[in-house]
């Protein structure tokens, strides 16, 4: 039983549906104009999900042969281009943030709770999303941005978990997490955290056993309920507010 003080959010498929029509059409947009001959489509994307971090990504695909050989720092040349592209596309406005992530933002910044993020994306592509879908007066109000390269190892280690509360001051303990996949689940269970996942299209099948909440959406108010998929606390939610993350910590 302790006190909620902090909220870590994940960035891609918690803020926004960024995977799909953002991040995927980036890299085979950089595929394209390097000349290599692979698309990555919805459902093969979904595999590669599997393997956190953009250049990863890419080396996997290689290593099982679905990609021409090239030497790393083509990969992090192709990875740079494919950032730029991502970059564009959050520009353009093609990716709004996910039902009732401002309005939980908005709550718990106005309840005076450390915010953060928590992610394994490339910072310049995390700083894209906020400028364009979230608002610049972000960059101010989360305390910690804990984004790619900056740890060695990223999720489903829990790395990124544990540098974002240690730049913080934060114990894990009155630290939760708010997640979109199985990858990012471990993470914060390996840091130790409680956490709510909202899973989204290409996450719905992961195995989230042992998460404290699990539902379709954040959710609004004025909307219909979201589905509850997992309850570990029995709390009665129809959208979920920071008095359900509070009710998790203090279980
Ligand atoms: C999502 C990822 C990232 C993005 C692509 O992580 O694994 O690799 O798919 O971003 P999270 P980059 O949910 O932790 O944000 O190409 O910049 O790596
Ligand atoms: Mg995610």
């Amino acid at each position: 039983m302790a006190e909620l003080k902090c909220i870590l959010w994940d960035v891609d498929g918690t803020l926004a549906d960024t995977e799909g029509d953002g991040h995927r059409v980036a890299f085979n947009m950089a595929f394209d104009e390097a000349g290599h001959k692979r698309e990555w489509d919805v459902p093969t994307y979904g595999e590669l999900l599997a393997v956190t971090g953009g250049k990863e990504r890419i080396k996997f695909d290689i290593e099982r042969g679905d990609m021409c050989e090239m030497p790393y720092d083509e990969i992090a040349a192709l990875h740079a281009r494919k950032t730029e592209h991502y970059q564009n596309l959050i520009a353009e406005g093609r990716i709004p943030l996910r039902p009732g992530v401002r309005r939980l933002l908005e709550e718990a910044y106005a309840a005076g709770i450390t915010l953060g993020v928590s992610t394994t994306t490339t910072p310049s592509a995390l700083d894209a999303l906020i400028e364009h879908s979230l608002g610049k007066e972000w960059f101010d109000r989360f305390a910690v941005l804990a984004a790619g390269d900056i740890v060695p190892d990223k999720k489903p280690a829990p790395d990124i978990y544990t540098y974002a509360m240690d730049q913080l001051g934060m114990k894990a303990e009155n630290t939760i997490a708010l997640e979109d996949s199985e990858n990012g689940w471990k993470s914060a269970n390996a840091a130790g955290l409680k956490c709510v996942v909202t899973v989204n299209d290409y996450t719905r099948e992961h195995d989230f056993s042992g998460a404290d909440l699990v539902v379709s959406e954040l959710g609004e108010p004025d909307r219909e309920a979201v589905e509850v998929m997992q309850n570990s606390h029995d709390l009665d939610v129809h959208h979920v507010e920071l008095k359900h993350l509070h009710a998790i910590m203090k279980d």
